[in-house]
């Protein structure tokens, strides 16, 4: 039977600012109040989700006074004892104020580097204090729009510096932390360094510590720049580097949507499940969306149960597809397997590859049943068996 209502054991969880999104937008002004992150606890944790995410300045107003930053932190961690929530992420803003304008750590203004670094510390100190064991860079403002205003192969040595750093920082501490990078095409910058899951692999092998660095990639930021996010996410389980995934939904390159998962490519969203399920990923299934701003309160909550109940869905589509034979059967009959066969035995070298007895007539006429194997994936997606 499936399960349709999340358990804690489906590792569902929710940043503070995504239900708490008050819908401002470059063109309109919020159409709902603040959400006080102890409701958003509350409520995520009846809703069946697990975990709660934030940035620093989801929890704590920036820049509050001591008084006013423990209240608010005595706050969560009694709404968080309550409920059970535990905080898996966590993570900075680094983009919002006006001072991060030109980005934190590859700003030109040194000083700007200098205060992103301490901010970034000093969440990570209350990320640890609550648990968190995965922390991400989302590098908002890391880009530029002129091509004159940066160069680019210096602003990467600064991010490396800044990363190299906080990974010292975390080692020096002794904190059981990792950190995900989260790659992004663009917006808010014109051009955001670090763009795409390959470009976040790239980097992190130039890193002083690459074993601590992992990814954060989110399924409509590969979208936005035309890639497949099903690849995006094997690619970096295959290097090992998938340490935490930001689920939501995208209509192709536009805007970033940040639909709830499912709204968007939904074939693409049941192959990423699928991956998920059977590729060894056990992290958290992090919703990073923004309910519409269309909705009220109740839409919003309604929205947060829509991820988790499609996820739920496309999980038991996704196990039905792999149980069933006729889909065993065109797999074999398209090879799929044999692609886990290595190209050389044990032993063979490129020597070897001459004398086989290969028809080449018969493998360039070959078909591969690849189009009947899709359509079972769609009549699967669609319940039609
Ligand atoms: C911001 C962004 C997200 C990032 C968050 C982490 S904040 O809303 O759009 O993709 O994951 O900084
Ligand atoms: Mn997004
Ligand atoms: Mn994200």
């Amino acid at each position: 039977m499936t399960r349709l209502t999340p358990q804690p054991e489906d590792r569902f969880s929710f940043g503070l600012w995504t239900v708490g999104w008050q819908a401002r937008d470059p063109f309109g002004d919020a159409t709902r109040g603040p959400l006080d992150p102890v409701e958003a606890v509350h409520r995520l944790a009846e809703a069946g989700a697990y975990g709660v995410t934030f940035h620093d300045d989801d929890l704590i107003p920036f820049e509050s006074d001591e008084p006013a930053r423990d209240k608010a932190i005595a706050a969560f961690r009694a709404a968080l004892d309550q409920t059970g929530l535990i905080v898996p992420m966590a993570t900075t803003n680094l983009f919002t104020h006006p001072v991060f304008k030109d980005g934190a750590f590859t700003a030109n203004d040194r000083g700007i580097r200098r205060y992103a670094l301490r901010k970034v510390m000093r969440n990570i100190d209350l990320a640890a204090e609550l648990g968190a064991r995965t922390y991400v860079f989302w590098g908002g403002r890391e880009g530029c729009e002129s091509d004159a205003a940066k160069d680019v192969r210096v602003a990467l040595d600064r991010y490396k510096e800044a990363v190299d750093t906080l990974c010292a920082y975390v080692r020096d501490r002794g904190y059981d932390l990792r950190f995900a990078l989260e790659p992004k095409p663009n917006e808010p910058r014109g051009d955001m360094f670090l763009p795409t899951v390959g470009h976040g692999l790239a980097f992190i092998e130039r890193l002083e510590h690459p074993e601590m660095v992992g990814l954060n990639p989110e399924v409509g930021h590969e979208q936005m720049a035309g890639l497949n996010m099903v690849h995006a996410a094997a690619q970096a389980l295959w290097a090992g580097k998938l340490f935490h995934i930001d689920l939501n939904g995208q209509h192709g390159p536009k805007y970033d949507q940040d639909l709830v998962f499912g709204h968007g490519d939904l074939k693409s969203a049941f192959f990423l499940v699928d991956l998920l399920e059977h590729g060894g990923y056990d992290g958290p299934r992090h919703f990073d969306y923004k309910p519409l701003r269309t909705e009220d309160a109740s839409g919003v909550w309604a929205s947060a149960a829509a991820n988790m109940r499609t996820y739920l869905l496309l999980r038991e589509r996704a196990r039905a597809f792999r149980a069933d034979p006729e889909v065993r059967e065109a797999m074999t009959a398209a090879g799929v397997d044999d692609l886990a066969v290595p190209t050389l035995a044990p032993g063979e070298s490129y020597a070897d590859l001459a004398g086989d007895d290969f028809d080449l007539d018969a493998a360039a006429e070959r078909g591969y049943g690849y189009e009947r194997l899709d359509q079972l994936a769609v009549e699967h997606i669609l319940g039609a068996r």
